[in-house]
């Protein structure tokens, strides 16, 4: 049913909308944080690589600095500058070794002395820098060779490896660095490897010194932009999930409401989803067609037909009623005028009515409005209002029925029995109709009592001279019981059932 069943049916879409608004915030909001960390990283990355590039340009120039005080000293003999050799050595922090050459022999060592070795210049970085995995007194500690040359004379310094690893490891707590020189490139744990540098899976960056033939790499290891977002941002992520709370909660209050009942009745009455069904009420005598009762129908777009009972108790709660009642008696103007003309005697058109409808004097726009569509004579409107809910008699109230009557509109008493209507309300109102309800019609035959009652009803309309229309009538026996004791109309399966407006007017032309 479209207001109570149905919402089962749409709980599991309520949940997805509702989980969808919770995670909207919290993805977007991931999302930024992401961002924001990744920036973070690669800034953290850039100014190690920067930290690290001053560093290692700060041992070089200590490096060089050597190689400079010495190379006016290459050519002369190793005897003679083996101790300007060693001097240097003693003197500098990262210096390990200082050597001469000539002609690109290295002829003389701070380490071995007096030696020859050719050197390639082509193994230098720009002839500058060379990365060593070691040599023969340490092979497996790495070197930095830096050279300096001046025509045949030449000067080179070397700086130990552990200097290298220490600033990589001190500057680079968290952060990966490599350092690149030439065709070679070490790590952190002082390993020393040749090849292209490795990718680093996050915030990789990459920068060349100013001043010496080597570049660093400095990046972070796979996952690290989610590690960082779960130390540094618990307390933004704590407020990310508080707003998907908040949104996921007002995603399901906003939805509550749009699928309340009015809000979908609101909908429906502008979609004209509410729709008049006819069901004939005939002459007792002659079982002739004399008009009929329009029965609200809902035709809802996923839920079919509904019935009255379903939706018309939140109608009247919400105060809907009302337009529904209008659009109800407007589309029933519309389906009949164009065959009006050909009516000879005036069809009863009857139309339920609740009593909030009665409170002002609007009722009687609504029922000229309907009038207005008919030329005079063609048809008598016929409200219904129920015994279960009885108007207050009130100044409003009467006047209303009076000019109802001055209209020509009749009134019937819907449900007559199951109420407790008195006799001086009946002529308060200037009722013209009782309609019998169908718990009397259905015990004809059966139950003593009630007959008694049925007959009661029947004598007091005729003495009130009120015309009677029994409802519910289903079978030929009720029929003929009704008619014999003068029950002028008669409603019921045995003769229709309600039916859409193009069928009754169908039907009507035939009878
Ligand atoms: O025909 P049916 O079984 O659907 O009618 C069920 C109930 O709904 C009946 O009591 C009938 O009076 C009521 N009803 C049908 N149409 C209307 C309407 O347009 N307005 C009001 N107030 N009640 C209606
Ligand atoms: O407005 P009222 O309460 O009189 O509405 C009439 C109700 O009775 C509608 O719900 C209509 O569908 C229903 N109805 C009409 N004729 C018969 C009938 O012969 N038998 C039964 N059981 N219900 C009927
Ligand atoms: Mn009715």
């Amino acid at each position: 049913m479209p207001l109570s069943a149905n919402t089962r049916r749409k709980r599991s879409s309520r949940i997805v909308v509702t989980l969808l608004s919770a995670l909207l915030p919290i993805v977007l909001g991931g999302g930024i944080l992401y961002l924001q960390a990744q920036r973070t990283l690669e800034q953290s990355s850039r100014l190690t690589a920067e930290e690290a590039i001053r560093q290692f340009d700060l041992m070089l120039d200590n490096t060089a600095q050597a190689a400079g005080i010495l190379l006016p000293l290459a050519g002369q003999p190793c005897i003679d500058v083996n101790l300007a050799l060693r001097e240097q050595v003693t003197r500098r922090p990262f210096v390990r070794s200082t050597n001469l050459l000539w002609e690109d022999i290295l002829y003389c060592s701070s380490l071995f002395g007096e030696i020859e070795e050719k050197i390639a210049p082509g193994d230098y970085n720009e002839g500058q820098l060379l990365l060593m995995k070691g040599n023969p007194v340490t092979p497996d500690t790495a070197l930095l060779v830096y050279r300096l040359s001046k025509g045949k004379q030449g000067a080179m310094s070397t700086l130990d490896g552990y200097h290298l690893s220490n600033i990589l490891r001190l500057i680079g707590r968290k952060t990966l660095l490599l350092l690149q020189v030439g065709p070679n490139w070490l790590r952190a744990d002082g390993q020393f490897h040749e090849g292209p540098l490795p990718d680093l899976p996050v915030a990789q960056t990459t920068l060349s010194s100013q001043h010496y033939a080597f570049n660093v790499r400095a990046g972070f290891p796979e996952g690290e932009t989610w590690r960082y977002i779960k130390s540094e941002y618990p307390p933004l992520f704590s407020l990310l999930i508080f707003f998907g709370v908040m949104s996921g909660l007002i995603g399901h209050v906003l939805q509550k409401r749009s699928t309340s009942p009015s809000i979908e009745m609101q909908r429906a009455l502008e979609a004209r989803e509410f729709v008049p069904y006819f069901q004939p009420v005939v002459l007792g005598e002659s079982k002739q067609w004399s008009g009929a009762e329009v029965l609200m129908r809902w035709n809802h777009p996923k839920e079919g037909l509904v019935r009255p009972d379903m939706f018309i108790p939140f109608a009247e709660h919400s105060g809907l009623i009302v337009p529904m009642t209008r659009s109800l008696m407007q589309q029933t103007a519309e389906l009949l005028a164009p065959v009006a003309s050909a009516f000879e005697q005036p069809l009863r058109i009857s139309v339920n009515i609740t009593a909030s409808h009665c409170k002002d004097l609007q009722l009687i726009n609504d029922c000229r409005e309907f009038l207005s569509h008919f030329t005079h004579g063609k048809v008598c409107l016929v409200l219904e209002l129920t015994e279960r809910e009885l108007i207050e008699p009130t100044d409003i109230t009467h006047r209303l029925f009076e000019q109802l009557h001055e209209l020509g509109v009749k009134i019937a008493i819907d449900d007559f029995g199951t109420g407790h209507s008195s006799l001086g309300y009946l002529r308060q109102f200037n009722v013209d109709f009782l309609k019998i309800d169908q718990s009397f019609v259905a015990m004809i035959g059966a139950d003593a009592l009630s007959r008694h009652i049925l007959d009661s009803i029947i004598e007091l309309s005729v003495k009130l001279n009120l015309g009677i229309v029994a409802e519910g009538v289903e079978t030929e026996e009720q029929s003929e019981y009704l008619t014999a004791r003068g029950v002028g109309f008669l409603q019921g399966y045995l003769f229709a059932r309600p039916m859409p407006g193009e069928q009754f007017i169908k039907a009507l032309t035939a009878h």
